[in-house]
C-alpha cells in the first residue's frame, strides 16, 4: 500500500509543475509537442526535416532528452534553433521539473513550437505529464507490427501516431493493417501518419496537422 502511495505522490508533484508549465507555454503563444518512442524510431530525424520546413515564420526550440550525451541537441545546432540537451542519467522518461529547468534555459519570446524530445522509451514516458499540449507518437517500421498491442498505454493517449521508416514496410513485412486495427482499438481520435524521412512520404501531413494544432492556442482566450 505504501508504495502505491509513493508512486501517486511522485505523479501528483509532477503534474503539479506541469500545469504551471502548461500556463507558461500557452501565456508565450506557442505549442509544446512531446515525441514518445522507443529509441531509434527517428525522432531527432523528425526535428531535422521538420524544422526547416515549417519556415522561419514559424521558429521553433527543442529540448532534447536522453540518459547520457549532447549529441542529439549537436545535430539540431546546425539548423540554428535553441536547442537545450536534458541528461536523465538512469532516468528513463523526462519529468515535468525536467522540462521547467529546460524552459529556464530557452528565450520563448516569438517562438512558435517548442518539441519535447523524450528519452527513447515505450513505457515510462506516457506517465508523466510535462505540460505538452499536444503527445505524438512514433512507431518505426523495423520494430515491428505487434508493438501497439504490446505497449498500448504510450498510445491510447496520443494526439497522433506516426508510423515513421515507412520506406522500410516492404523489406519489413510489416502489416500495416494489423497496426491500423490495433491503434483503432485502443485510441480512435488520433490521425495515423504513415511517414519517411528518407522519402518524405506523410511530410505535408505531419507539417499541417502541426499547423492546425496551433490554432486552439494562439486564438484561445488569454
Ligand atoms: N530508413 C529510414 N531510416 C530512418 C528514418 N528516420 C530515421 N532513420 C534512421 O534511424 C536511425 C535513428 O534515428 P534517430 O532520429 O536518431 O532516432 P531517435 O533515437 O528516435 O531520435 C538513424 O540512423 C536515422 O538515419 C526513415 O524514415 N527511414
Ligand atoms: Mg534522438
Amino acid at each position: 500500500m505504501k508504495k502505491i502511495e509513493v508512486v501517486e505522490n511522485v505523479l501528483q508533484a509532477n503534474d503539479a509543475v506541469a500545469a504551471t508549465n502548461r500556463q507558461r507555454l500557452g501565456r508565450a503563444g506557442l505549442l509544446a509537442v512531446n515525441l514518445m518512442s522507443s529509441p531509434g524510431s527517428g525522432k531527432t530525424t523528425l526535428l531535422e526535416k521538420s524544422i526547416p520546413a515549417l519556415g522561419p515564420d514559424l521558429p521553433c526550440a527543442v529540448l532534447v532528452g536522453d540518459l547520457q550525451t549532447t549529441r542529439d541537441a549537436e545535430r539540431l545546432g546546425p539548423l540554428a534553433v535553441q536547442a537545450v540537451q536534458i541528461n536523465t542519467g538512469t532516468g528513463c522518461h523526462l519529468s515535468a521539473p525536467q522540462v521547467s529547468r529546460g524552459l529556464d534555459a530557452l528565450d520563448l519570446d516569438g517562438l512558435a513550437f517548442v518539441f519535447i524530445e523524450n528519452v527513447g522509451n515505450m513505457v515510462c514516458p506516457a506517465a508523466f505529464d510535462l505540460g505538452e499540449h499536444v503527445r505524438v507518437v512514433l512507431l518505426s517500421v523495423p520494430e515491428g507490427d505487434d508493438k501497439v498491442a504490446k505497449y498500448p498505454t504510450l498510445f491510447q493517449r496520443a494526439d497522433a501516431v506516426l508510423i515513421t521508416k515507412m520506406d522500410l514496410a516492404d523489406l519489413m513485412e510489416f502489416n500495416l493493417e494489423r497496426v491500423r486495427q490495433d491503434l483503432a482499438r485502443l485510441n480512435s481520435r488520433a490521425p495515423v501518419i504513415l511517414h519517411s524521412s528518407k522519402t518524405g512520404q506523410g511530410m505535408t501531413q505531419w507539417l499541417n496537422w502541426l499547423r492546425q494544432q496551433r490554432f486552439p492556442v494562439t486564438s484561445g482566450p488569454a
